[in-house]
């Protein structure tokens, strides 16, 4: 065979599967081997891109958010924040959504219940309240809070405007994830704000104290029956480790959120995750198949991040947000030390039994 006719033997091929392609594609069908390395990448591929949110740059757009709309006719005066790789599908990654919540002095945020289940991370400001199932909770900077999935939950500010200022949250919910799976059911509340049917701290009590009531149902279902975790609890543990010296080389002084009935994570879709960088830490690089969304409580530092040749270096500071997508690899440092909180769908990778992660040196 010379080269001319094995030439036009492979065009003509090339023309004979297009026109087959075409063929069944007119029976709703496509040629698996024109796909398939994309179907089962060597490894994630995911279309994430790393991003950081500087608080400076965002909160002038929170305080304008409040003059624009009020909380009560937004429903949830939120400035979304979107992966720049995945505009317009309201996700900072593929699983998980994450905003900034603003709620100004005065203001409510009406009563409603839905299946995807929320986190709130308190960012800044004082004087706001979530309830959740008749309780109300004071959300002071620092404070991880839960809203279960399916269970009425309202907002407030108890404080008076022109004295007081705003109060935001970041949000974490796993709305990608439900719409994935077509499982979202949503409701509106009857009133704009439940009854309040027991005091603020009582859920604390019954859950928080390191003990359980002898004989109870879960409240929540799979949820942890805690729906606040204080920050100033969380914050004392990891100075207390750090100055033990319970420094991980990766992820410094780093603590899991848990649901005290069962030790697993708090929400069966999202973990959440405390760490302390002690001064002058240089961490170890690492990389995970979950993506996870951080928040910075306290102090500044760097986080570098590679995967495939390309390389991102945020310099964080209070309040900062950013994202780490799946299996990209990262490495945190802080000069003067910092606290961060970080959240991502690790407890679904677990009870799929496809979480991977690497320590690398
Ligand atoms: C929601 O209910 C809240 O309750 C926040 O504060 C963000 C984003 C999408 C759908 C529902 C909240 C939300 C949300």
């Amino acid at each position: 065979m010379d080269n001319t006719s094995a030439g036009s033997d492979i065009a003509a091929l090339a023309d004979e599967r297009r026109a087959f392609n075409a063929a069944i594609s007119a029976h709703g069908m496509s040629p698996l081997w024109e796909v398939l390395h994309a179907l089962v990448p060597p490894s994630p591929a995911t279309p994430c891109v790393p991003a950081h949110w500087r608080y400076a740059d965002v909160l002038p757009f929170l305080k304008q958010s409040g003059q624009l709309i009020t909380a009560e006719q937004a429903v949830r005066r939120v400035l979304i924040l979107e992966n720049p790789a995945l505009r317009g599908q309201s996700c900072i990654t593929q699983s998980l959504y994450a905003g900034l919540q603003v709620i100004m002095p005065g203001e409510v945020a009406p009563s409603h219940r839905h299946t995807q289940s929320a986190l709130r991370f308190v960012v800044e400001g004082n004087g706001a309240y979530t309830a959740v199932a008749g309780e109300r909770t004071l959300m002071n900077p620092g404070d991880f809070i839960i809203t279960p999935s399916w269970t009425w939950h309202d907002h407030g500010h108890y404080g008076k405007a022109e004295v007081d200022s705003q109060v935001v949250w970041l949000d974490g919910l796993d709305i990608p994830m439900l719409r994935f799976f077509d499982a979202g059911f949503a409701e509106n509340g009857s009133a704009q704000q439940q009854e309040v049917t027991k005091p603020e701290g009582i859920n604390l009590n019954r859950y928080g104290a390191n003990m359980l009531p002898m004989r109870h149902d879960p409240p929540f279902g799979k949820t942890s029956p805690i729906f606040s975790y204080p920050y100033d609890r969380t914050r004392e543990a990891l100075y207390a480790l750090e100055r033990h010296g319970d420094i991980d080389a990766w992820d410094g002084v780093k603590l899991r959120y848990t649901n005290p009935s069962t030790g697993g994570s708090p929400m069966p879709t999202m973990g959440t995750f405390m760490q302390r960088l002690p001064p002058g830490f240089a961490g170890k690089p690492w990389r995970q198949t979950d993506g996870a969304v951080f928040s910075v409580v306290e102090g500044s530092g760097s986080v570098s991040i590679e995967r495939a040749g390309q390389k991102w270096t945020f310099n964080f500071g209070p309040r900062d947000h950013f994202v780490i997508p799946s299996w990209h690899t990262a490495r945190l440092q802080s000069q003067p030390g910092c606290v961060l909180f970080s959240f991502s769908d690790r407890p679904v990778h677990e009870a799929l039994g496809i979480h991977k992660e690497e320590r690398l040196s």
